[in-house]
């Protein structure tokens, strides 16, 4: 069997972070480890979000034991400051396979998570490690130095930008902030741009959508399937998720990450067993 480690945060309500990640590798049938990079808590009361850095020897402990044994592909999400990226990609350097990058610079409650510094570490240290990268526009326009993107030309541009950085493919997340008839998202290679167009869906319940998509590439890596099947399949995934999405909080409306299999319908005991 496969085994897929991902490097992230724990987001305690459970849509984002490695609760997101070791629920889809379980979808795709791959072992999932997990190395814990921070804890994002949620007052109840407000939904403030907080986040709490782990000690870099304590995360370091975790990445040698998961590593212990065989990996076949490595995810990382939330790494809360620039001497955790640069552990963590010291960590990997001498790692020769799959690396899916997803660049969380923020996002829902955390947008002031991330600092300059870090993201500079990311260019610098993290992305000339990956094979992929999956920043959302947002994300894409911060690292390719670009600000808001407002067209698929100007998605084109900063993969072209983010490339640069040494990362193998980047797929850069349209998602619904274009305005246009359908959500595109982009691939790029470093010779060829490839849209994906897929269907809006209007809903606020896409809470772990990032990390959804880049934890499905990441397992479908592992079972060697090909860049273009990981982001059809990655895609399809997560539509499933996004459509049946469920309030877990009364603040963010989660993504269900057992749609696209029906998950919820498994280990149901019939009346005669
Ligand atoms: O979706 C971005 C994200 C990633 N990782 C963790 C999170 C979040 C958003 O809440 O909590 C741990």
């Amino acid at each position: 069997m496969e085994k897929v480690l991902t490097i992230a945060g724990s987001d305690a309500t459970g849509g984002g972070g490695l609760e997101a990640d070791l629920k889809i590798f379980q979808e795709f049938g791959v072992f999932g480890l997990a190395a814990i990079t921070s804890i994002v808590t949620m007052e109840p009361k407000t939904g403030k979000h907080t986040m709490s850095p782990l000690a870099p020897a304590l995360i370091q402990q975790q990445i040698d034991s998961a590593f212990a044994g065989p990996i076949d592909s490595v995810k990382t999400g939330l790494l809360p400051n620039k001497e955790i990226i640069e552990m963590v990609s010291r960590s990997l350097t001498s790692y020769q396979k799959k690396i899916v990058v997803d660049p969380v610079i923020g996002g829902k409650g955390t947008d002031e998570f991330v600092h300059a510094e870090s993201v500079e570490a990311i260019r610098k240290q993290l992305l000339p490690l990956a094979f992929i990268t999956t920043p959302n526009l947002r994300e894409a326009g911060i690292l390719s130095h670009m600000g808001k993107l407002n067209s698929k030309e100007e998605m084109k541009s900063a993969a072209e930008i983010i490339h640069s950085f040494g990362v193998k493919h980047v797929v850069i997340k349209g998602g619904s902030q274009l305005n246009l008839d359908q959500a595109y998202d982009l691939h790029y290679d470093g010779s060829n741009f490839t849209f994906y167009p897929h269907p809006l869906i209007h809903t606020n319940y896409n809470h772990g959508a990032g990390c959804t998509f880049a934890a499905a590439i990441t397992a479908a890596l592992a079972k060697q399937y090909s860049v273009t099947q990981a982001i059809d399949l990655a895609i399809q995934f997560v539509e499933a998720a996004i459509r049946a999405g469920i309030a877990i909080n009364p603040f963010v409306g989660h993504v269900w990450h057992g749609a696209y299999t029906h998950a919820e319908k498994r280990l149901e005991l019939t009346n005669n067993e």
